[in-house]
């Protein structure tokens, strides 16, 4: 009996202890049965999936500190509305040096609310304007990044999911050009996944850096709203500014469209607009850059014909686009081209665009009732793939397909690029333009920007503007055209090159492709030859004369003249003499 009374004892004392063990080993799972609900799912997941320390109990997910302590450095109101922030101390320091590394002040971007508004900049006259959400077509916003600041990627996710119509915002993409920056990884996959409405935002890896117009394709393919919206990484929306996208859209679907783009300083983040009486649409300049150009008398008229509402809230058509601001019909885009997948790094993708565009029959236009801002930097914060010039050689590859013979106008400009060899084959595009019928780059210029300025076109004469009796050149030696500069005279090149081409215009007037040439007012000599800024209407500029090789300025009656000049000095102008031999100039063709 004694044996088996201690064998029972034995047998309950193993049952307890063992039932105590179960107990204790079930001691982890309550917390972690609390840790899987909801959110704290996802948490607990993201933690063991990053860490991979599933057995430890789950605590909070390290990002979850990190965001938190990044939340706490933001401080309510700071920067609201769009005003200007400037931080002083140790903070304005760390604000200086990174702002020195990377054209952005990263430390107040940090200290700004993701949630903060930039006001309402928009035309009052928008808000007579309404849209029934539930007929509206349905977005997919894409943004496309490489190592952009993470807290500014963010403020352009929050500020699209509050401004941009909830109903119509199907989905946003983030579309990571293989970042190396390590925020952007994990943290900002475990960010999305616990603090934006399930389902909405999505994150899309890229293995390598493959470059924004690859980028922008990745995200394309996968989008499946009825439009695509393409913004920066760096962007803050004004309210309202998707509807009248989508609705334009729905009324033509061949239609591309930006909104006004605003300026979000990159230091001190103040938002800053230039009215909402006007704006500026996009132009191009013969070097293959884009530029701004204020909108065409010709197409204020077009507006009044042909649109109903008041002109100022019109769509705007606008001979190109800025390129990383835009809504599109999604199948539109497949339809007509995408994007020349052959294009590498940053640049050059928004001309082919939009010439693409126009010439294969759709339009682009601004919708002054959708504002934007975007934060524009001093210099690139990244460098390019290898080194390359990517938008001298994108903008060569579109030259090629796009521009027909005005391309020799293009290489003038950029002669480096005539025989670049990492240009490579273009024969897909062209005959795309073939297959979709497109027009000619001279139908473009002539019907959707006659405002631009061809230095071949409408001309008595073009080229190098020489001395008979000297080898010396007009030379703008490639003076800044936004402002009045004096015009040099310089040996002459043994090629045109783009300082010494020069027009003398059906309308008589001296110029380059943006300034025309006029005299500085002086009581006595020098009379330099100075360039300004030409009128968008040739008529109103300054008029010469060419008579017996002699260029005379209307207003003044004064001669070009080198006499007694140095070889390289400001052009002058000196009193006619028909008999003087350093008065008498050539124009090449
Ligand atoms: O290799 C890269 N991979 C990327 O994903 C290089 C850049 N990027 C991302 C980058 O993080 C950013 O979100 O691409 C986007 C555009 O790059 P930015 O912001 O450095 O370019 P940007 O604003 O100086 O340049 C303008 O021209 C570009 C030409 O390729 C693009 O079209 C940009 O989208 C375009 N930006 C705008 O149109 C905003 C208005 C500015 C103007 C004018
Ligand atoms: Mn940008």
């Amino acid at each position: 009996y004694g044996k088996l009374i201690i064998f029972i004892l034995v047998a309950l004392c193993f049952i307890l202890y063992s039932k105590v063990q179960q107990q204790s080993g079930d001691e982890a799972p309550p917390v972690r049965a609390a840790a899987l609900r909801g959110h704290a799912r996802d948490r607990y997941n993201a933690y063991a999936e990053s860490e991979n320390e599933i057995a430890r109990p789950a605590t909070v997910s390290p990002y979850e500190q990190s965001i938190q302590l990044d939340l706490e450095k933001q401080k309510i109101g700071l920067g609201e509305q769009g005003a200007s922030v400037h931080l002083s101390g140790k903070a304005k320091e760390r604000g200086d040096a990174i702002y020195k590394k990377i054209a952005l002040n990263e430390e107040l971007s940090e200290q700004l609310s993701y949630n903060r508004s930039v006001g309402d900049h928009r035309n009052p006259l928008c808000l007579a304007q309404h849209f029934d959400s539930s007929t509206l077509p349905t977005a997919s916003v894409i943004v496309i990044f490489y190592n952009e600041p993470y807290s500014v990627l963010l403020r352009t996710v929050h500020s699209t999911l509050i401004t941009c119509n909830q109903q119509a915002l199907k989905e946003i993409i983030l579309v990571d050009d293989g970042s190396d920056n390590p925020e952007l990884g994990g943290k900002l996959d475990y960010y999305i996944r616990t603090r934006t409405p399930p389902g909405k935002v999505t994150v899309l890896r890229l293995k390598n850096r493959l470059g924004l117009i690859r980028a922008r394709l990745a995200g394309a393919r996968i989008a499946t709203g009825d439009v695509l919206i393409f913004l920066d990484a760096h962007c803050e929306g004004n309210v309202g500014w998707c509807e009248p996208l989508l609705h334009r859209i729905k009324e033509s679907r061949t239609s591309v469209l930006v909104p006004i783009i605003d300026v979000i300083d990159a230091n001190d983040f103040q938002y800053s607009t230039n009215g909402y009486k006007s704006f500026q649409v996009g132009g191009f300049q013969w070097n293959g850059h884009f530029d701004w150009i204020n909108l065409p008398e010709r197409e204020k008229q077009r507006q009044r014909r042909e649109c109903k509402q008041e002109r100022e809230i019109c769509p705007a058509y606008s001979p190109t686009m800025a390129g990383g601001l835009f809504a599109m019909d999604r199948r539109y885009f497949w339809e007509v081209g995408s994007y020349d997948e052959q294009m590498d790094g940053w640049g050059g993708e928004n001309l082919e665009m939009s010439f693409r565009i126009w010439q294969c029959g759709g339009t682009i236009e601004t919708i002054p009732c959708s504002r934007v801002g975007h934060i524009f930097r001093d210099f690139h914060p990244y460098k390019f793939p290898n080194d390359r010039d990517t938008h001298g050689i994108n903008t060569a590859r579109m030259a090629l397909v796009w521009m027909d013979e005005f391309i020799n106008i293009f290489f003038l400009n950029r002669p480096d690029l005539k025989f670049h060899a990492d240009i490579g084959d273009v024969t897909h595009r062209v005959m795309l333009r073939k297959k979709l019928r497109c027009k000619s780059f001279a139908w473009y210029l002539k019907n959707i920007y006659p405002e631009k300025f061809v230095p071949n076109a409408d001309v008595v004469g073009w080229g190098k503007v020489k001395s008979v009796s000297s080898n010396l050149c007009l030379d703008d030696l490639l003076q800044n055209n936004e402002k009045p500069y004096n015009v040099g005279l310089y040996p002459c090149g043994k090629v045109l090159q783009k300082s010494q081409l020069f027009s003398f215009t059906n309308s008589q007037v001296l110029r380059n492709e943006l300034s025309c040439a006029t005299v500085q007012h002086s009581d006595s000599p020098p009379y330099r030859v100075v360039m300004v800024p030409c009128m968008e209407n040739d008529e109103f500029n300054e008029q010469w004369k060419f008579e017996h090789q002699h260029l005379i300025h209307s207003n003044t009656g004064m001669c070009l003249d080198h006499k007694g000049l140095k070889t390289v000095d400001d052009a002058q102008m000196a009193p006619c003499d028909p008999n003087s031999e350093t008065q008498r100039w050539t124009i090449e063709h």
